[in-house]
């Protein structure tokens, strides 16, 4: 036992217990605009202003701010005077570049949600749509977006990790001799936009299903960016192009090995020879020990999806069975990493 754990007093465990709230508290201040006003104003305000300007009782804003200055995403200028920290200004403010906004909403408005039935997923083995919010679809994108605003949410969600951790993964390894890339399920373009920008001479094509396809250009990727194409279709059902890299960012996490094996496979078959495939996930250790955040994330699979976080190996494996070569695994020391195989 080490000097700090007391089992007295065990602090671990009442720190674990509140975890939930303390998210809870932090996705409240970011949907009630707590960050953003702290931003726009021109010095710090007191608990009656910011609750008169965002509409809320002044009981409760003074206990969120409170709350949100214990954990540090606040700070308070001569006694009652409130104030973004660095954090907060450069990541829960919508309008910072870095803006962790819209993945805080996903966690707040869906996942949230989806944990309350984390028994019955543990116990089933399965995801919880049905139970959750009446979703019959055996198709797990189907249930995923089960309206158009479910998908809207998502790949805003999504997409904001990539302007803190995008240019990691894609410069993990040297990808400038791969002119023709396809991002299966490339989704709202986030990674797609890094791999441009680092690889000005390469063309990215945006692979997903053909809602996602049409709203990523509505919504997400801007006339400026055209040096991005797209593609309408089915991964497991329709062609995949021939090209020199296919990058697959948080594709096989969804799935269990059977259909990660299928579309490795038809990747493998149109892929140029000498061209390869980058995988982008959080990985696991290989005692799966740790790190904490991916073994949580797996467990966010058994909930939302029909895969899990995996290990290197378990990657290389899979990799290797569909016909790639040359593996290489690179961690990035933040969340996500890359792993690269050559046909
Ligand atoms: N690569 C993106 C990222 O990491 O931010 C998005 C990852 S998201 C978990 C999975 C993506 O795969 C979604 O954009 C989804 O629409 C797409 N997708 C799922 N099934 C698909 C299929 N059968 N064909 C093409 N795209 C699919
Ligand atoms: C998926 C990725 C995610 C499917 C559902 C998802 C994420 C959240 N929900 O492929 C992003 C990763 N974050 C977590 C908590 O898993």
């Amino acid at each position: 036992m080490s000097s700090t754990e007391d089992l007295d007093y065990p602090q671990i465990l009442f720190q674990y217990n509140n975890g939930f709230l303390v998210s809870k508290v932090m996705f409240t201040a970011c949907e009630l605009g707590v960050f953003d006003l702290l931003l726009e104003s021109e010095g710090p305000l007191s608990s009656d202003a910011i609750a008169e300007r965002l509409g809320t009782s002044a009981t409760g804003m003074e206990r969120l701010l409170d709350a949100c200055v214990g954990l540090k995403l606040l700070g308070v200028e001569i006694k009652t005077f409130y104030r973004n920290t660095q954090v907060s200004n450069l990541y829960l403010t919508k309008s910072s570049p870095k803006s962790q906004y819209h993945n805080l909403m996903y966690y707040s408005k869906t996942i949230y949600l989806c944990w309350h039935y984390l028994t019955d997923a543990v116990r089933d083995g399965r995801n919880q749509y049905e139970r959750a919010f009446g979703v019959s679809s055996k198709d797990l994108f189907e249930a995923l977006y089960r309206s158009e605003e479910e998908m809207i949410k998502f790949m805003y969600g999504l997409n904001a990790i990539w302007s803190i951790c995008g240019k990691d993964v894609i410069a993990a390894f040297d990808l400038s001799p791969f002119t023709l890339i396809y991002d299966l399920g490339g989704c709202a373009g986030g990674l797609a936009q890094e791999c441009i920008s680092l690889y000005p001479n390469s063309t990215v094509t945006i692979y997903d299903l053909p809602k996602v396809v049409q709203m990523a250009k509505e919504r997400f990727v801007s006339a400026e960016e055209r040096r991005i194409t797209f593609h309408e279709g089915d991964f497991f059902k329709d062609p995949i192009p021939e090209a020199d890299l296919y990058i697959l960012a948080r594709i096989l996490h969804d799935w269990a090995d059977d259909k990660c094996m299928q579309l490795l496979a038809k990747v493998h078959k149109s892929c140029k020879p000498g061209g390869g495939v980058l995988l982008v996930e959080t990985l696991l250790n290989e005692d799966k020990t740790g790190p904490l955040e991916t073994q949580l994330f797996s467990m966010n699979m058994l909930v939302q999806a029909e895969g899990k976080e995996r290990t290197p190996t378990e990657y290389s494996t899979l990799l290797t069975a569909a016909g790639f070569r040359e593996i290489q695994v690179k961690k990035t020391g933040k969340l996500y990493d890359a792993i690269l195989g050559r046909k």
